[in-house]
């Protein structure tokens, strides 16, 4: 009797050990494979060949993706700075202190009237989506943080005065720190706003910044990126192939010529886009399981296929690990660029209302864009996590 009680104890609880210690530990390699394929990477394969089977494979498949797209694209993201301090509350200024530097920067908050704590949508550059009643808007001058005047910008703002002009870091990376420090200071001050309930918007680049913000900062709980195009919902295998069949899309090739946004350590995959050990579908999958609208035009250059196709691939991610619904896609109709027309406005509402506002909106299928053959880009399945 005695040993039937105490026996299946100890069997949980040895047998359980080792599975913990190896989720925990991870085995986040620190080179990444660049064999050349032109298909989108596999999602559920660990670059050592591994299958993901389980949601905690996934976890430990996300740090290594995030590893590898820091690595080969984006530059390192620094962890929190030893210092942060925050103060004020519509216009909240924010000092980071990291190896005898500092920089401060402010954001300037815009609540609703009425009592908090709100929800709140970061802005690169201010919105270009509307806002609507009951959630805060905070503006983020996300060029002071990373400089993106063109070639020559390379390592300019606040980001590098603190880390270096050399940092690895492109601007989107620079941009996201700068995010993630805004979330810490929320964190410490009360403001009025509920750091747990934090989206992040921007249109155009700053869409490739919120895309880029929302994957690398887990603690924002809905990424709105508007007409990232190319370097944000793009894949860059897609586009390319786009490029080849004589569309006027703007590929890897293009984008490391024109501006700063991605780490020098890009130029040498972005001719060969094929050889990055991750694709943009995988962007997606860093934000999962958390809020994801992708917001897109049908504007040649941001990749109207490449950008559909590329959010479909996202969305098998969503599917694998149970919850589809957390992220949609809507591209459709033509329209001036990055000015938010009212036929994707139904499904920011939901959005917006399930992530930041705690109601209980349905996002399921929202998956509107042009005509886009995932499977001419996927050469894997998709599993059912468990
Ligand atoms: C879609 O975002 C960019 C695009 O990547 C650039 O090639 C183009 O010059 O500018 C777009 C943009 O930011 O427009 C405001």
């Amino acid at each position: 009797m005695k040993y039937s009680i105490v026996l299946p104890f100890l069997a949980t609880t040895v047998l359980a050990a080792p599975v913990e210690q190896r989720q925990a530990a991870c085995n986040v390699p620190t080179t990444f494979p660049s064999t050349s394929n032109s298909k989108l990477p596999d999602p559920f394969k660990f670059f050592d060949g591994r299958k993901v089977e389980t949601k905690a494979d996934f976890e430990c498949r996300n740090k290594e993706v995030n590893a590898a797209v820091q690595a080969q694209e984006l530059g390192i993201l620094p962890p929190k700075p030893a210092t942060v301090t925050a103060s004020g509350t519509s216009s909240l200024s924010i000092t980071a202190s990291e190896g005898g530097k500092s920089v401060s920067f402010s954001v300037s908050i815009k609540k609703p009237s009425g009592s908090g704590p709100f929800p709140a949508i970061i802005a690169y550059g201010g919105a270009s989506i509307p806002v609507p009643a009951g959630v805060a808007t905070i503006t983020f001058n996300n060029d002071q943080i990373g400089a993106q005047q063109g070639g020559n910008s390379r390592g300019q703002g606040k980001f590098f005065d603190l880390y270096g002009s050399g940092h690895s870091a492109g601007a989107l990376t620079a941009w996201a720190w700068g995010v993630d420090r805004v979330i810490d200071a929320l964190e410490l001050v009360d403001t009025g706003i509920n750091p747990k309930k934090v989206g992040v918007t921007g249109c155009s680049r700053n869409g490739k910044g919120a895309f880029v913000a929302a994957a690398l900062v887990p603690r924002i709980a809905l990424g709105l990126p508007q007409e990232s195009g190319s370097g944000g919902a793009a894949c860059w295998r897609i586009s390319d192939s786009e490029k080849a069949a004589g569309k006027n899309i703007q590929t890897s090739g293009q984008i490391i010529g024109e501006n700063v946004w991605f780490s020098k350590n890009f130029n040498t995959f972005a001719t060969k886009s094929s050889t990055t050990a991750t694709d943009h579908h995988q962007l997606a999958g860093l934000v999962a399981p958390r809020g994801l609208l992708v917001i897109e035009n049908e504007i040649d250059w941001l990749g109207p296929v490449s950008t559909t196709a590329c959010m479909k691939a996202g969305r098998l991610i969503y599917k694998a690990l149970g919850v589809p619904d957390n992220m949609g896609f809507t591209g459709s109709g033509n329209h001036n660029h990055c000015s938010f027309p009212s036929n994707q406005q139904a499904e920011l509402t939901a959005f917006i209302n399930k992530f930041l506002l705690d109601k209980s909106d349905s996002t399921a299928n929202i998956e509107k864009g042009p005509a886009a053959d995932v499977s001419k880009y996927i050469d894997w399945t998709t599993p059912t996590l468990t």
